[in-house]
C-alpha cells in the first residue's frame, strides 16, 4: 500500500461545487494544503463521471496528491485512481479487493464500532468515520457520533481514520486530538468564498492538534 498523508482530505462533491468549476476548486484546495482528494459525483451519468475523473486524475497527479473515487470501482480502475471509497451499501470490501488488487486503497464509511471492526477485518485500508456532527451536505445521514463516538471507534481499529461530517476550522483540532488520522470535508472547503484561505486555515488547525 502507498504511503498516504491522511491529514486533510477534500471530498470534491460535484453537487456542492455546482456553479463553480470543480477542477479549479480542486486546484485551489491543493494549493491551500489538502493532502488527499476524493471525487464524489452521485448524480452524474457514468460517462460524465469517467470524463471528469480523467481530468481530476491529471490535476492531482501533477501535484502528487492521491485520488480516491467515491462508490465506483470501475471508474477507479479506468482513471487509474489510487483507490476507492465504499459505503455500507456499496460493493463489499472483499469483492472490491478482488477487482482492485492490493495496490489500490479501499476506504469504507462506518458509523458504528461493529461496522468499523468488520471493515478492518475484511481488508479495508482506512475508514471514513462519520458523521461526527450534523451536516446539511449529505441528506440521508446516520446519527452523529460526536467526538466520544469517534474515540470509541479509534479504540477498536488500527487502520487510519478519516473523520467526516460537519467538520470545520472550529472543531478540526478536537477531532484529531480524539484520534482521527485526518479529516475529510466538503463544505468547509467547497462552500467558501476563498478556497485557498479556508484550506490553509483547516490545515493549520490540524497541525496545532496536540500542541498546547
Ligand atoms: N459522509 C458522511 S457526512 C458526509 C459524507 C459524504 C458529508 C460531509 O460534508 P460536510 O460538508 O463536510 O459536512
Ligand atoms: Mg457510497
Amino acid at each position: 500500500m502507498k504511503r498516504i498523508d491522511w491529514k486533510l482530505c477534500l471530498v470534491a462533491d460535484v453537487e456542492t461545487a455546482a456553479g463553480k468549476y470543480i477542477i479549479s476548486s480542486i486546484k485551489e484546495a491543493i494549493e491551500g494544503g489538502v493532502s488527499l482528494v476524493q471525487l464524489r459525483a452521485k448524480k452524474l451519468e457514468t460517462h460524465e463521471f469517467f470524463e471528469l475523473s480523467l481530468k481530476v486524475r491529471e490535476t492531482t497527479k501533477k501535484k502528487n496528491i492521491p485520488l480516491i473515487i467515491n462508490d465506483r470501482v470501475d471508474i477507479t480502475l479506468s482513471c487509474n485512481a489510487d483507490g476507492v471509497h465504499l459505503g455500507q451499501d456499496d460493493l463489499p470490501v472483499s469483492y472490491a479487493r478482488k477487482i482492485l488488487g492490493k495496490k489500490k486503497l479501499i476506504g469504507v464509511s462506518v458509523n458504528t464500532e461493529k461496522e468499523a471492526e468488520e471493515a478492518e477485518k475484511r481488508g479495508a485500508d482506512y475508514l471514513g468515520v462519520g458523521p461526527i456532527y450534523f451536516t446539511q451536505t449529505k441528506k440521508d445521514i446516520k446519527p452523529p457520533l460526536g467526538v466520544e463516538g469517534l474515540r470509541e471507534i479509534r479504540k477498536r481499529v488500527r487502520i487510519p481514520i478519516l473523520a467526516i461530517g460537519g467538520i470545520s476550522v472550529e472543531n478540526a483540532r478536537e477531532i484529531v486530538e480524539a484520534g482521527a488520522d485526518g479529516i475529510a470535508v466538503v463544505s468547509a472547503i467547497l462552500a467558501t468564498e476563498n478556497i485557498i484561505k479556508a484550506t490553509r486555515e483547516l490545515a493549520q488547525a490540524i497541525s496545532q492538534a496536540g500542541n498546547d
